[in-house]
Parts: C-alpha cells; structure tokens; sequence
C-alpha cells in the first residue's frame, strides 16, 4: 500500500501534540525537553497559547521561533488578543496580555497570530481548539475553517473579528451566509463544549460533565458525529480534563490553574501514542472560568 501523501513538512515523522500553554512557558519548555521529540518533528498547539498564565509574550516568541514546525490553531484567547489589540474588546480582570500589546514588534506579533488557521488536518487527524459540530465531516470542518481564517487575514479582518461574538445563532444550517456563518463557525470552532443532539450550542457551562446543561452532552458524545472517523485534536477544556480515546484526543489538562501540561505523539496506532506530561505549580491563577 502506498501511504498517503501530504503537504505537510519537514517529515513523516509523527507530530508531537501539546495542549493550551495560555502563556505557561517553563511548564512547556520543561514538557518539550522532556517528551525529546527527534530533531524537526512537527509541533501541534491546540491553541490558548496565551492568556492567564506568567508569561504570555515569551510564550509566544517560543512558538513563533520554531518556525514551520509549530502547526498551532486559533483559540478563544488568540482571538481576544488580536480584538483587544484591535480596540473590539477591552482586556478583561485575569487577563495577562499586556507584555504582548507592549511589545516593541506588537504589531508584527499580532500579524503572526492573525494568520494562524482554525484548524488543521494531516494524516487522519483533525486538530482544532474546541470542538465541531455533529453535522459537520472533516471536509467541511476544513471548508469553514478555511473561511473564516481567509475572512481574517483580509483587509477587513477587524470588522469581521467584531462580528464573531455573540452566542447566536447557537446552530449550524447549510444555508447560512456572511457574518452568522463564520460567526457559528468560529463558536464551534473556538468556544463550545456542550451541544444538544441536534448540534445546538449551549455556552452556559464550561465545567465538568457534571455540569452539563439540561438536554445536552460534550459535543464529542453526540451520536453519529460525522467525525467520527478521523481524530480529532482539541483543547480548551481544562475541566474534561485530559481525554485519551482512539479517536478523540482532549489535551487541555489545566496547566494555568496548576494541574498539568500534556503532550500526546500522534501515532496513527492509538496503542503506540504516548503521553508526556509535566506538573504546573505557579503558571497561572485561581481558578475561575476559562
Ligand atoms: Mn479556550
């Protein structure tokens, strides 16, 4: 059998996933030295890379500085940061992103992170920050994905970046246009946790399964999801915790609120994926929401 090709460099080595640093810098420089990844092997951020822990600027400066080997995709927090640095938003209590807005190279910064994808696809596993609704596959996952990235890198990326909030509409239809899609898009995307079975989110909880509203699951858990049969890489759920299945890898292991940083080597096998993990003592703050 002739293996796939993909455009994907350096390698076929097997990519090293990390879940959200939210600027926790020791704790991921100490998980990279101790996972070792061989030399070029591709780095995987489920996004948050900033935001709410110790170092958020430095963080970044490490991920920019790897080069074509970091694949990270947007999260909730990257997004904050490029609206408060577009004056959409205003930095919110807990918030530690003013070492990046301060910055000398800031605007070159910001450029980066406003050109990063929302998701990423590369041998059968999909990677994005939060989750994809039941109705979507992997193809059109990546098609939605594609255009809200290209809607923000273009011209008027802050006027689009303004209509992204907003929890309606809170459901997914073919037939929807301009800013509700990429809106629905970006929710999915970036910020949900819980869904109905029908695929209509609810942002009320973003606690443990425990505090599922009433009529819904994880996103994850809904029947038939159309994913399904790819992997999907996610984040943003320090409070799931770290989730290992065949097919669904949940990374987010609440380093910022002093657990754990994870990283996960995405073998195609799931018996041949391993986990490095390290401890986070004093990156971040109390807990409170994330
Ligand atoms: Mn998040």
């Amino acid at each position: 059998m002739t293996p796939p090709t993909t455009s994907s460099a350096p390698s076929s080595l097997v990519p090293l996933a990390f879940g959200d640093l939210q600027g926790c810098r020791q704790p991921f420089q100490q998980l990279l030295a101790k996972a070792a990844p061989p030399a070029g092997t591709p780095l995987w951020f489920a996004g948050d890379l900033i935001n709410r822990g110790a170092e958020s600027l430095a963080t970044l400066r490490d991920v920019i500085a790897l080069g074509e080997r970091a694949v990270p995709v947007l999260g909730n927090h990257d997004l904050h940061l490029l609206s408060v640095s577009a004056g959409i938003r205003t930095s919110k209590k807990g918030d530690t992103i003013d070492d990046i807005l301060a910055a000398p190279d800031a605007a070159d910064l910001i450029e980066w992170v406003r050109h990063r994808p929302l998701a990423h696809f590369d041998n059968g596993m999909l990677m994005v920050h939060a989750g994809v609704l039941p109705q979507w596959d992997a193809t059109l996952t990546l098609e939605l994905a594609d255009e809200l990235q290209r809607a923000l890198r273009a011209p008027s990326w802050k006027e689009t970046l303004a209509g992204l909030y907003g929890n309606a509409p809170n459901r997914w239809k073919p037939g929807l246009k301009g800013i509700e899609r990429l809106r629905v898009t970006c929710s999915a995307l970036t910020r949900m946790r819980f869904c109905t079975a029908d695929g209509t989110m609810d942002f009320s909880s973003s606690g443990t399964l425990a505090s599922a509203p009433p009529g819904c699951v994880p996103w994850f858990e809904v029947p038939s999801r159309k994913t399904a049969d790819v992997t999907v890489v996610f984040g943003h759920w320090a409070a799931l915790g770290l989730l290992l299945r065949d097919n669904l890898i949940g990374l987010d292991s609440g380093c910022v609120w002093g657990e754990k940083l994870s990283a996960v080597r995405l073998a195609q096998n799931p018996a041949e994926r391993t986990l490095t993990q390290v401890d986070c003592d004093s990156c971040g703050v109390p807990r409170g929401g994330n």
